[in-house]
């Protein structure tokens, strides 16, 4: 059986998309002892997890390396044989203890249009953030305060008001270029969302656009162009943060979350300066049915 593809040649990488780990190569095939090779494509990709053998998944890894971890958050890499020196089998995440809202946020869901007016963000969505305990981002005050992941951060403005922290994204092997995920978390307390954005913290987005992508460039050598940096709405944590992410990545092109392109945040706050841009505006996204928000937004929607 694995005679099947002895007759291919690899001869260059066509395409390739970490996110779905999806490979396209070129390459010559040759069908049998007397023919001649033919220019080939093989396409590759990952295959679904075994569901039987998820029981034992966590014990299945002959090694695993730690890459980092904050409060009740783990990241690690995890191979199948002893064999380091390649590329990982699997990148693991560990969150314990996990609360209600962790376990809706991983559940399968449907996921609906929600228009959310001015009104509605201050009957429902800020009673809602200020229902949770300042404990539940934790780790993002374990990064401003350099309690953890201090060794991983790539820069610092340390003003209170203005300043901000780059680290590696949980979610990147720290290895991967076209996969780099970087996250910005500024070190103002009070600022929750974009709903909070005033013309007042344009000096502050404008130095996280040219550090990110100085930074992505000098330290990472991708170059500009290749770089999007973009906030959440809904974001998942209540503290105001911006992903920086390479352009080949999924989730830069858009995955559930609704994005707002860091440039034009930064250009409705200059435009719209007098007008409370963000306070007045109507916004649509879409969210999914276990998020705690869903049932009271989509009744107001609805009704
Ligand atoms: O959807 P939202 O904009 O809220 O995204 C939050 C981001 O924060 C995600 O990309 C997470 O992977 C990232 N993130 C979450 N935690 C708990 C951590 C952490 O402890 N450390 C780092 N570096 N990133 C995190």
């Amino acid at each position: 059986m694995s005679s099947l593809l002895a007759g291919f040649t690899f001869e260059r990488l066509l395409r390739e998309d970490p996110r779905t780990r999806f490979i396209a190569l070129l390459g010559a095939f040759k069908e049998g002892a007397n023919t001649e090779p033919v220019p080939a494509i093989l396409l590759a990709e990952k295959t679904h997890f075994v569901e039987d053998r998820l029981p034992k998944l966590s014990n299945s890894f002959s090694e695993l390396k730690s890459l980092g971890d904050n409060d009740i958050y783990r990241w690690l890499l995890g191979w199948n044989d002893e064999q380091q020196d390649r590329p990982a089998d699997v990148k693991l995440t560990l969150i314990s203890p996990a609360t209600e809202t962790h376990i809706r946020k991983y559940s399968p869901q449907k996921l609906k249009v929600i228009v959310e007016t001015p009104e509605m963000y201050r009957q429902v969505v800020l009673p809602y953030i200020q229902s949770f305990p300042p404990e539940r981002i934790q780790w993002v005050y374990n990064i401003l305060d350099h309690i953890t992941e201090s060794d991983t951060i790539v820069y610092e403005d340390a003003s209170d008001e203005q300043g901000f922290v780059i680290v590696p994204d949980l979610k990147w092997d720290k290895t991967t270029i076209s996969s780099l995920y970087l996250q910005c978390i500024t070190r103002n307390r009070s600022l929750r969302s974009l709903r909070d954005l005033r013309p007042a913290h344009l000096p502050m987005l404008t130095q996280i656009l040219s550090h990110g992508q100085r930074i992505a460039r000098e330290k990472y050598g991708v170059p500009h162009g290749e770089i999007r940096m973009f906030v959440h709405y809904q974001p998942s944590y209540y503290h105001f943060h911006v992903h920086i992410v390479h352009l080949s990545s999924q989730v830069a092109q858009g995955g559930t979350a609704q994005l707002h392109l860091l440039e034009d945040v930064i250009d409705n706050l200059r435009l719209h300066g007098d007008k409370e841009y963000y306070q007045n505006r109507t916004l649509t996204y879409l969210l999914g049915e276990q998020h705690g928000l869903f049932a009271d937004l989509y009744a107001r929607n609805a009704s």
